[in-house]
C-alpha cells in the first residue's frame, strides 16, 4: 500500500489522484493535517495525521501495511522564512522518522521532495550541475540540504531505498500553491483571468527554473519506477524543467489574454529568488531514469488558462 503525506498540498493532490489511477483507490492512503476535502483527492483512505507525531505515523504504516511512502508534507520557502525553528523541525524530523521506518524494514521505499532552493551563493547562475557546492541561504534550502544528506546517509549506511528530486518552481491549477517564492507564476494566472492584471512580487528579469505539474508528476513516477541499480544519486536529482522570467511569462499570457497587464513590486521573496539558479543541468536524471518533458512555456500557458477558466467559471 502507498501512503502520501501532505496529500492536500500542491503536489500531493495531483500525485494522489495519479497513484489512485495506477494502483486503485484501495491501495492509496492519503494523509494531511487538514480535514479531508473530497474534491482534492480520490484516495481510498484518508488519515488526518500530523507527520511530527512519530508514534501515529508508525501506527498508520503498520495498520495499512504501507510499503511505499511519498513524504510531501513541508513548509515552502516564503512560509519557512517567517517561522525558521518550526520550519526546520517540520521539514526534517518527520523525514528522519520515515528513514528509520525504512531502515527497520517496516516500509520499503520512500520518495522525498527536495528543491532547487538547496543551491545558493558561489555557483554559476546558469545550467547548475548535479554535484555543485550547496550554499543555501534560506531556512527552506537549509532544511532541504540537510534532508538530502540524511537520505544519502541512510542509503549508504543501511541500504534504504530513498529517492528524491530537486523540484524547480511548480505550476498547476488544481490546488493553489502555498507560500513559495516561485508561486508568482501560479497567482499570475488566477489574476490574469479574474482581474486582467497582476502585480508581481518578483522583478521582471528574474529567471527561475519552472516545471508544469503534469511533467513533475510524470518525473516523480518515472524515478520511483526505475530499477534501483540504475540510480547513481541518492541525495536528490537535479530537475530543471524550463526557465523563464515574469516578463516572459506575461508575454505568453498576453497571447491568450491580450488586455493582460503586469506590474512589478518585488518583496522579501526577491532576495530568495536572487539566491537561486536561473537554470539547471538535469542530464544525470535523463541518463539514469529517462527524464522527459511534455510542456514548454507556451503549452503550459494554454493549458493553465483553459483549465483555470473552467475552474473559476469564467
Ligand atoms: C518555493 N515552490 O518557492 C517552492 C520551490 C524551487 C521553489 O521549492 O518555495
Amino acid at each position: 500500500k502507498i501512503l502520501i503525506t501532505g496529500a492536500l498540498g500542491q503536489i500531493g493532490t495531483e500525485l494522489t489522484n495519479r497513484l489512485v489511477e495506477i494502483h486503485g483507490a484501495e491501495n492509496v492512503i492519503a494523509s494531511g493535517l487538514d480535514r479531508w476535502d473530497k474534491k482534492l483527492t480520490s484516495a481510498g483512505f484518508y488519515e488526518r495525521m500530523d507527520v511530527s507525531n512519530t508514534q501515529l505515523v508508525r501506527q498508520v504504516c503498520k495498520d495499512y501495511e504501507i510499503t511505499t511512502v511519498y513524504h510531501l508534507a513541508s513548509l515552502l520557502s516564503g512560509t519557512s522564512e517567517r517561522q525558521p525553528q518550526f520550519a526546520w523541525k517540520l521539514n526534517v524530523e518527520p523525514l528522519l522518522n520515515f528513514l528509520e521506518l525504512a531502515k527497520e524494514g517496516l516500509i520499503k521505499k520512500v520518495f522525498w521532495p527536495s528543491s532547487i532552493a538547496v543551491f545558493g551563493k558561489g555557483i554559476p547562475k546558469e545550467n547548475v550541475g548535479q554535484d555543485v557546492v550547496l550554499n543555501p541561504t534560506t531556512v527552506y534550502g537549509i532544511s532541504k540540504m540537510a534532508g538530502e544528506k540524511w537520505c544519502e546517509y541512510y542509503h549508504e549506511k543501511y541500504g534504504v531505498d530513498i529517492r528524491s528530486i530537486r523540484y524547480p518552481g511548480l505550476i498547476s491549477w488544481k490546488t493553489p500553491a502555498g507560500g513559495g517564492t516561485t508561486d508568482y507564476a501560479v497567482e499570475i494566472f488566477y489574476e490574469a483571468i479574474e482581474e486582467g492584471k497582476y502585480k508581481s512580487f518578483i522583478s521582471e528579469n528574474t529567471a527561475m527554473p519552472m516545471l508544469y505539474m503534469d511533467d513533475a508528476i510524470n518525473a516523480t513516477l518515472q524515478l520511483m519506477d526505475a530499477p534501483s541499480e540504475n540510480l547513481t544519486v541518492r541525495s536528490s536529482y537535479n530537475l530543471g524543467g524550463m526557465s523563464f522570467t515574469p516578463k516572459e511569462l506575461a508575454t505568453e499570457i498576453k497571447k491568450e489574454i491580450p488586455e493582460f497587464e503586469i506590474s512589478y513590486e518585488p518583496d522579501f521573496r526577491q532576495a530568495i529568488a536572487d539566491s537561486w539558479p536561473a537554470s539547471i543541468d538535469d542530464s544525470v536524471a535523463k541518463k539514469d531514469w529517462g527524464l522527459t518533458y511534455d510542456f514548454g512555456i507556451t503549452e503550459m500557458t494554454k493549458d493553465m488558462i483553459k483549465n483555470l477558466k473552467v475552474k473559476l467559471g469564467k
